[in-house]
């Protein structure tokens, strides 16, 4: 018996988006429909991942300049698809990503202001080709999410960044999507969290559907 492909899914948003919140509902949906589901995140998702994610996010090296951070980005991608996505994806199982590439585009493109085709150049290297089959955008106006994630802990290196670079952020996410209609779906963050069960529900049950289908 040949095991077909597993399907990767990647969930994206700006601060206080309601990644968090969300992913595990998205598990749930899948699981439910009794796929078994590989639950990971950008950076991190193996023990070098989480080593470099620390120095990423961590305030030892503030000031990094904007090239290494993005290499950084991509040296922990490169590891996390060689050593967990593409051998669960080999195996069958579906990947759940907490961010991936388009997080590079938003926040070292947008947010840092790195020319868009040398990320391109960094993801045809390091991915060869392989994209997700599905992601969610959870989109919500800037202000809104800076509230929301301000009621949390420490900020990290990223969450001390201004309104502008997160508006930038929002705004080339808002900008892949519409490049990539047939992979991203736009889902209204700003509503309270049933609302924005109900509108993931509607989009990941029916995507569940259709892989199985065109697994038959
Ligand atoms: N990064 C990058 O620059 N380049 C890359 O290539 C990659 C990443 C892969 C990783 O952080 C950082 O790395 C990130 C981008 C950068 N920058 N930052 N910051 P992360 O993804 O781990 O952290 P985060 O973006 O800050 O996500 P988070 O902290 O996990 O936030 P969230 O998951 O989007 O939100 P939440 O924790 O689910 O919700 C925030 C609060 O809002 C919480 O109190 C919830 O209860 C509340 N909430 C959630 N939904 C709602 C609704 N609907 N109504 C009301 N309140 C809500």
């Amino acid at each position: 018996m040949t095991i077909k492909r597993g399907r990767f899914i990647t969930v994206e948003g700006g601060e206080g988006a309601g990644k968090s919140s969300n992913l595990a509902f998205i598990r749930d949906l899948l699981e439910q429909s009794g796929i078994e589901v590989v639950f990971t995140r950008e950076p991190g998702g193996t023990a070098l991942g989480e080593d470099i994610r620390d120095l990423l996010l961590g305030h030892k090296h503030t000031g990094m300049a904007s090239d290494t951070e993005l290499l950084l980005m991509f040296a922990a991608r490169a590891e996390h698809l060689a050593r967990l996505i593409m051998p669960a994806l080999n195996e069958g199982k579906w990947v759940l990503c907490d961010r991936f590439t388009d997080a590079s585009y938003a926040y070292q493109g947008g947010g840092r202001g790195i020319d868009i085709n040398r990320i391109k150049q960094l993801e045809d290297w390091v991915q060869k080709g392989m994209v997700p089959d599905l992601t969610l955008l959870l989109d919500l106006p800037v202000q809104t999410g800076l509230d929301r994630a301000g009621q949390r802990s420490e900020p990290d290196r990223f969450e001390v960044e201004q309104n502008a670079f997160f508006e930038r952020v929002r705004a080339t996410y808002l900008q892949l999507a519409e490049q990539n209609p047939s992979r991203f779906r736009i889902i209204d963050a700003a509503v309270p969290l049933p609302q924005v069960q109900e509108q993931i529900e509607i989009v990941v049950r029916p995507f569940i559907q259709a892989q199985s289908k065109a697994d038959e």
